[in-house]
């Protein structure tokens, strides 16, 4: 087994050294032939090339999108439209461990209702955390909006942190909206309730169900949302929906739909006409217009009143302060969108064909000059539309969602029941050009379209239905995202891409230069506190410690490290009932090293990231024996990456057996291992004197490679002089063994110099000696 191993080694280096690299041919004929073959059009061909990207090659934008009730975010590249990754929220996500491993299982406790797990959620709108309006690519916010929370995402780790739950909502969609500079993260009630949890009849509907729109502080410090400083500003019963956060000028200020300000209560079952039909029969609904700074200093100055042990700011004082305004906007509306100059906001009713303009400024006068043409029955003022109004324009049917370009009064505006997007001049409110989707389109995205500087470029319509676009899966379609080409006149689609989550609501895109994420942790981190975890072990300090209470109930904590290609401890042996914690720390420096920890029966699957502690912890509460591994094909020795956890009848009594190899090695034997151990290192040599006859400093990929293998020659030398040793008693058995993990540590730093050989012939190295 040895040799062919070992003459693959030399072969590959040979060739590497001896030839240069082969020349790729096309198997498939010309381009023409293709095209034929394939039916693809001139027109086919520049979309594929807008979007095509080959093999190394990187995405000039990051997504990320809602995964809607999988309670996942999405995270994908623009313009491939590649999926990158699934980053686990409300949902477990085994893969990551997220939901299996004791850290992240704390996370998502953060997320009880009521006492209750839920492990889902309904997500909506992410948000990208700000500096002075721009994208700073440093968190992520998703809110849910059946269990009303919010979750932080770090974008340094794309691992989500925290959870936080509305004291006073029970669901929650206008969110999450970050303002100017994150410090807050806006998000609305929408299905009125009352804020207590107890029982009160839909009676008592008008007095005692509420909306709302709460204002989560964020510590950027902590990368932590603080709910000790966050409030809520009492809303009526309205449904509120979507909200924006002002900017510019508008910076202190936020905004939020409502579409039930009827507070019409259905009852079908009670012969009542249903919810749709009492919702919709007025004209127009309201704009909410709040001043949150000037809401954030009354609640500092004591103004507010303790609800659920959380700020609230009542109505009346909302109203007394100048906070809280209404503004008549037509029918259903969905979207409000502020404007990148923050100057006018974006309005669209689903059941009206315009898409109104409000000028902010002119809000502002009518508060000034405290022109108002109504009051609603809970005492807040209403501005006259046209008093608010700028323009309107027509842009077709069910207007949802408005985003905008990196030119100047320029927007695309979802058309759902068209299945259209509308580009059009918000300024003048004038159309410019309509293109199809398939089909019903809800929100689009166009790049960095949340942003005081939107890049324009490409847009993606987030469609809602994908009915015929792709080969059948069942009756459970997957998603539809459209890539569309913005840069110029006329709007191009350019490609469909299925998603096989959802539904994705709404999603955002930032420049993927701006995202720094790292590549490993510090060692023995948790990852989910962000601190230095107290489970954390170092290599040769790996112990097992039980310890019992007075009554007899035992706890086993296991310290243990993943490396490759072994977990220690690779036996752990408890008795029935104890309750088992194994913190596992990979000691893995190099890039994508992940180690995998999955048991037989207990649920147990962590993800253990180069430099993370990961736990799990479960009651041993059968005998039995429990193999555990590495799910991560981490080396050519990763199926032998491997323990036993063995648990024991209560009270029992070991036979005094002793563990027999059952392959006997003998002198010859090691003496034949050692041999191919000089012939590997002499492998080794060669490529190490290629790489380093070679400029490889100049590639960082390389030095990390270098570092790694030199790491594993490190452990190579170990087991080399553990074996010198065993021979040395002449226990050829041991020394058998010892030289072939010696030779095991070898293969990994041969795999790895080979693999920095490649690198360097294809990125060009040159010879510097
Ligand atoms: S949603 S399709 Cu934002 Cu929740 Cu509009
Ligand atoms: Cu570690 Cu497989």
């Amino acid at each position: 087994m040895h040799i062919p191993m070992k003459r693959a080694l030399a072969m590959a280096v040979g060739a590497g050294i001896g030839l240069a690299a082969a020349v790729p041919t096309w198997a498939a004929g010309s381009l023409e032939e293709v095209m034929e073959e394939r039916g693809l059009t001139q027109k086919d061909l520049l979309a594929a090339a807008k979007t095509y990207t080959p093999t190394g090659g990187r995405d000039e934008y990051m997504v990320f999108a809602s995964g809607g009730q999988s309670g996942q975010v999405i995270v994908y590249g623009i313009p491939s439209m590649r999926l990158l990754k699934y980053i686990g929220v409300f949902t477990p996500e085994p893969w990551q461990g997220y939901g299996f491993d004791d850290e992240s299982k704390a996370v998502m406790a953060q997320g009880r209702v009521r006492g209750k797990d839920i492990t889902y959620g309904d997500t909506h709108h992410p948000a990208i955390s700000e500096t002075k309006g721009e994208y700073d690519g440093q968190y992520l916010f998703i809110n849910d909006k059946a269990n009303p929370r919010v979750a932080v995402i770090d974008l340094h780790d794309f691992e989500t942190k925290q959870m936080v739950v509305n004291p006073l909502f029970k669901s929650q969609h206008g969110g999450a909206f970050v303002t100017e500079n994150t410090e807050y993260v806006i998000t609305a009630a929408q299905y009125a309730a009352p804020y207590s949890q107890d029982f009160v009849p839909l009676e008592k509907f008008n007095e005692e169900y509420r909306g709302g729109i709460t204002y989560w502080k964020f510590d950027r410090d902590k990368g932590r949302i603080d709910p000790s400083a966050s409030f809520t500003v009492e809303a009526p019963p309205y449904s509120q929906d979507l909200s924006d956060a002002g900017k510019g000028p508008s910076h202190g200020w936020s905004f939020t739909n409502s579409f039930c300000t009827e507070r019409y209560i259905g009852g079908i079952e009670r012969g009542r006409p249903p919810f749709e039909a009492g919702c919709s029969s007025k004209d127009t609904d309201f704009l909410h217009a709040v001043n949150w700074q000037k809401a954030a200093q009354l609640i500092a100055d004591g103004k507010g009143k303790k609800v659920n042990g959380a700020d609230l700011l009542p109505i009346e004082v909302a109203v007394a302060n100048d906070v809280l305004f209404l503004i008549p906007e037509p029918k259903s509306p969905h979207g409000v969108d502020v404007t990148p100059d923050g100057k006018y906001l974006v309005v669209s009713g689903k059941l009206d064909s315009h898409a109104s303009v409000y000028s902010f400024e002119k809000i502002q006068n009518a508060i000034k000059n405290q022109k108002f043409e109504a009051k609603d029955p809970y005492g807040i003022p209403i501005i006259a539309m046209e008093d608010a109004l700028h323009t309107q324009a027509e842009l077709g049917l069910g207007p949802l969602h408005t985003q905008f370009d990196s030119e100047k009064c320029i927007a695309y505006t979802s058309l759902y029941v068209d299945s259209m997007v509308a580009k059009w001049n918000y300024c003048e409110g004038k159309v410019l050009d309509k293109l199809s989707i398939h089909y019903n389109i809800g929100h689009l995205m166009t790049m960095e379209g949340d942003s005081v500087t939107p890049d324009g470029k490409y847009l993606v319509a987030l469609n809602k239905l994908a009915i015929d676009r792709f080969n059948p899966v069942g009756p459970l379609h997957p998603q539809n995202h459209q890539l569309i080409d913005i840069s110029g006149a006329q709007m191009q689609l350019l490609y469909d891409m299925p998603l096989p989550l959802g539904e994705p609501h709404y999603a955002v895109a930032i420049k993927a230069d701006k995202l720094k994420p790292g590549v490993r942790y510090k060692s023995g981190w948790d990852s989910r506190t962000d601190q230095a975890s107290p489970y954390r072990t170092r290599a040769g300090r790996e112990k097992t410690e039980r310890t019992c209470d007075a009554d007899g109930n035992c706890r086993v904590e296991v310290y243990g490290t993943t490396i490759r290609s072994h977990i220690t401890p690779e036996i752990i042996q408890v008795q029935e009932g104890d309750t088992v914690s194994i913190h596992l720390t990979n000691l893995e420096r190099a890039q994508d090293e992940t180690h995998g920890f999955a048991m037989y029966g207990q649920n147990v699957q962590l993800s253990i990231e180069p430099g993370k502690t990961a736990s799990t912890t479960f009651v041993a509460d059968q005998q039995g024996v429990f193999p555990y591994y590495c799910t991560e094909f981490c080396s050519a020795l990763h199926l032998e990456m491997q323990g036993y956890l063995l648990v024991t009848p209560k009270g029992y009594e070991s036979e005094g057996l002793v563990l027999e190899d059952a392959t006997k090695y003998s002198k010859e034997d090691y003496e034949g291992q050692v041999g191919t151990n000089i012939d590997t290192q002499a492998v080794i040599d060669m490529v190490v004197g290629y790489i380093t006859s070679h400029n490889y400093k100049d590639f960082p990929t390389v030095v990390a490679l270098v570092e790694d293998a030199t790491d594993q020659l490190g452990f190579a030398e170990e087991a080399k002089a553990k074996a010198k040793a065993k021979a040395d008693e002449k226990d050829w058995q041991d020394a058998m063994l010892w030289a072939n993990q010696w030779w095991q540590y070898q293969v990994k730093a041969a795999d790895l110099g080979l693999r920095a050989k490649t690198f360097l012939e294809e990125n060009g190295a040159v010879k510097v000696k």
